[in-house]
């Protein structure tokens, strides 16, 4: 089964919350409560109910940013942009057992955070999206290639998945990359039925890189 995070997001038709319950319910395992420019108070609100659905599926809640609320709610982990708290202050807070994610848009970010003690690595841009302003240079599938590479030969072994404005069509190139993973939002909120896009997703062939670049 493909390794999925679903990035939870605001559209016309669904809220945060309801975004989170369609990847559930289609299969996920993962799911990074992404709420960009709400309050802390209406992030506890959603984490809250989040919580609880995705202990009843089995399912891995990491937070985007806000370590002191992951802290305070004893949710799985946290998954830090660029610009959020460093990793390792963040490992200082949460101490081993929360799962700590960083994003990494060059080999010099992905080194870093591993030195720092991440967890994973969320890898983008793949490509431009609307799901997230402020974008990094889009890397293509060239630029997982180079980073993946780079981290090979460095001995760097982390989980990475790539992220931005993936869709399932992507998801075997990606892979073949030695890219282990993908994080999407977009694509499956703007499928006509996010469940079975979800479901669809974790289903697609496993196309993994089968050499080094897979420890
Ligand atoms: N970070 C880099 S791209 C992105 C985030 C949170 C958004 C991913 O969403 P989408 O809709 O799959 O591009
Ligand atoms: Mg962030």
């Amino acid at each position: 089964m493909i390794s999925l995070q679903f990035i939870t997001h605001q559209t016309e038709r669904y809220t945060y919350l309801d975004s989170a319950m369609l990847a559930l319910e289609g299969g996920c395992k993962w799911i990074q409560l992404r709420m960009k420019d709400a309050s802390d108070e209406e992030v506890e609100a959603v984490a809250r109910k989040l919580k609880t659905a995705c202990r009843e599926h089995g399912a891995i809640l990491i937070l985007d940013d806000r370590v002191h609320l992951a802290k305070k709610l004893e949710i799985d982990g946290v998954h830090l942009g660029l610009k959020d708290m460093p990793i390792d202050e963040a490992r200082r807070e949460l101490g081993e057992a929360f799962i700590i994610g960083g994003t990494a848009n060059t080999f010099e970010d992905a080194e870093r955070h591993w030195r720092m003690g991440a967890d994973y690595l969320g890898i983008g841009p793949f490509r431009f999206t609307e799901t997230k302003q402020n974008l990094s240079p889009i890397l293509g599938l060239e630029g997982y290639t180079s980073i993946i590479n780079r981290m090979t030969e460095a001995g760097i072994n982390l989980p990475t998945v790539a992220i931005g404005g993936v869709t399932y069509d992507d998801i075997p190139a990606l892979l073949r990359t030695g890219v282990r993973g993908i994080a999407m939002s977009g694509a499956i909120l703007h499928a006509p039925d996010p469940v079975a896009e979800v479901a669809r997703i974790l289903e697609a062939p496993i196309t993994q890189r089968d050499d080094e670049a897979n420890f």
